[in-house]
């Protein structure tokens, strides 16, 4: 029996490999850390006060740190302790300006201090906790195509001034392309002048920001690759638990809060930490609301890592072999969206975890639009990545993909064998698998009777949607083929569901709405008789039917009938 204290080394020993037994009955301890992922290489194991800890990293990778004071705040200067930044009214025209060209208040951000102090944003119990001693070092990627000056170098100093030294291996900008005569020599001066390491990399060509993190994460030295978008704010104690989450187990990507930089005021705002990434129909990114199952999991405990079935995409930490092992990114992906989804199902679906951890908190200066160019259009850019994610890990259900945005049939999606050769590699799972266990509460219905457009057999008009959003009614209109607005889905729980709204009556005479689906049946519970084909509302009993003379385009309820204006087909053949 090894003796307390001791650290064995275990690297090249492949038997131990997924056998949490075989190495505790080889050392006669106990193994304690059981969230550890043993299908990956176990390199140490350490006797503990009760029992072993495993660790996939090697003490000699591992430095120790300590905590970083705050940053003081500079007195009277602007937006010091996150607070915002009011533009003179005489300035005006000139802020509104200077707005155009990236999308954010850079007048309000070129007065804000480099270094601006931040609020501690952390709950107590955050402040207080313990991590490991030793933790392995990082390389912050940072890729950027015509970011503003102020707020890439903010986000440098924000890095340098609240991360430990010690485990701040280097600092990598990646600039894609940009045209701005301050990237340029301005900004290689300027980086030699840095405390900490920085090198700079520079795209030949526009590349997307998929590929210019593929370019910075190939110069990479430090154990652990943080990506940051090029206008984010770096929080006390923001890294420590990013790090010592990954050192658990490093097939765990981690992702912090991202709070809200005002895009107008340069405000810090922080975010709410009972909201996780989820994503529509349309493969948008979206925040949700946590479910009680997982708060459950987590026993109520706020600063507990939150699992989450999908990532904002652009802050987040992986072990550097642990990126490459399950795949990095999709080259066939241009230029902006799509592989924050790919990378969030990839990495559940092939044996990972995707996390955020709430004691970590960064803040993001989030735009209405984008301020660059997108070469090829937005629309056909933008379809392209997703249809890859559809392609590649959707399985069935890259269907309510195409259904919802008939437009991505026409855009190519390119060479795909690739990455569904990588998912056979890894033996990845279904993504079934992935809405059963990761996240039930998705907007894509687990089980489903039908997916289509719903026709009224009287008027022969469909259901749709005219792109309302959730509290407006639902409509009717010439049945198109085409999908999109007229696509619904039928679902085994009972819904009638578009995108992340459902078919909603609070009333037996007023309008069916359009409501986010809440999942607890209802005023949302409807059942379809194939026979009689009516659709029955159970909560009043009443049928669907077609509009009244007075509002011709609005679908009501109307005690049920053997009236042909209360069958509805649901059978679709779509024009593509
Ligand atoms: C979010 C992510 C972003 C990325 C994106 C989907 C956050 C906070 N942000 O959008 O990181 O995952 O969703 O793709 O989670 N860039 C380039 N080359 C380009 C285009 C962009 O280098 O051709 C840079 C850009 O300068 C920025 C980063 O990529 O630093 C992310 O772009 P963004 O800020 O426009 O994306 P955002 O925050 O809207
Ligand atoms: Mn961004």
């Amino acid at each position: 029996k090894a003796a307390e204290g001791e650290v064995l080394q275990l690297g090249s020993q492949a038997e131990y490999k997924g056998k949490k037994a075989a190495i505790a009955a080889a050392l006669g301890h106990e193994v304690n850390n059981a969230d550890t992922n043993l299908e990956e290489n176990i390199l140490e194991a350490e006797i503990g006060e009760t029992g072993l800890v495993l660790s996939h990293y090697p003490k000699t990778h591992l430095k120790r740190w300590h905590a970083v004071p705050p940053v003081k705040p500079i007195g009277g200067s602007p937006g010091e302790m996150g607070k915002q930044v009011n533009i003179p009214i005489e300035q005006e025209k000139v802020m509104l300006d200077k707005f155009q060209e990236n999308q954010f208040n850079l007048m309000a951000s070129d007065m804000i201090s480099l270094n601006r102090s931040l609020p501690d944003v952390r709950l107590e119990k955050c402040k207080v906790k313990k991590y490991p001693d030793l933790l392995p070092t990082t390389s912050i990627v940072i890729v950027f195509h015509n970011e503003a000056w102020t707020t890439l170098i903010r986000t440098i100093w924000s890095t340098i001034n609240r991360s430990p030294r010690p485990l701040l291996k280097e600092i990598i900008l990646v600039d894609d392309a940009s045209e701005k005569e301050h990237l340029g020599k301005k900004l290689e001066d300027y980086i030699k002048t840095l405390p900490v390491p920085t090198r700079l990399f520079r795209t030949e060509n526009r590349s997307g920001l998929i590929r210019a993190r593929l370019l910075g994460a190939k110069h990479v030295r430090g154990d652990v690759i943080t990506f940051l978008d090029a206008h984010c704010e770096c929080t006390e104690g923001w890294l420590e638990p990013l790090l010592a989450r990954i050192v658990e187990d490093r097939t765990t990507v981690v992702c912090p809060i991202i709070d809200v930089i005002s895009d107008t005021t340069f405000e810090y705002i922080q975010a709410s930490d009972i909201t996780w990434g989820g994503f529509n129909w349309k493969l948008n990114f979206r925040w949700y609301r946590v479910p009680e199952r997982e708060m459950k999991r987590r026993e109520g405990d706020r600063t507990a890592p939150l699992r989450t079935p999908t990532m904002a995409g652009g802050l987040f930490a992986i072990d550097k072999e642990y990126f490459y092992k399950i795949g990095s990114y999709d080259e066939g992906m241009d230029i902006w969206g799509g592989e924050n989804l790919e990378m969030s199902f990839r990495v559940w679906q092939c044996g990972g975890r995707l996390e955020i951890i709430p004691c970590s908190h960064v803040g993001h200066v989030f735009r209405d639009k984008s301020p660059y160019s997108f070469p090829g259009g937005v629309q056909n850019i933008v379809l392209h990545n997703a249809a890859r994610v559809a392609e590649v890990w959707m399985d069935e259900w890259g269907e309510f993909y195409y259904a919802m945005t008939p437009g991505a049939l026409n855009v190519p999606v390119g060479d795909v064998s690739e990455r569904k050769a990588l998912r056979e590699r890894l033996k990845c799972k279904s993504f079934r698998w992935y809405l059963e266990n990761i996240y039930p509460e998705s907007q894509m219905p687990l089980d489903y009777y039908y997916l289509g457009e719903i026709r009224n057999a009287e008027t022969s008009n469909c259901l749709d949607t005219n792109g309302g959003k959730s509290g407006q009614p639902v409509g009717m209109g010439y049945c198109h083929g085409m999908g999109g607005n007229q696509v619904f889905a039928y679902t085994k729980r009972h819904q009638i569901m578009s995108d992340d709204n459902c078919l909603d009556a609070a009333h037996p005479r007023g309008p069916i709405k359009l409501i986010r689906c809440h999942g607890m049946r209802g005023n949302q519970d409807w059942t379809y008789d194939a026979q009689t084909r009516t659709i029955k509302h159970t909560n009043t009993g009443m049928c669907l039917d077609k509009p009244e003379e007075a509002d011709v385009w609005k679908p009501v309820l109307r005690p049920c009938s053997r009236a042909r204006s209360q069958q509805w087909l649901m059978q679709t053949e779509f024009k593509w």
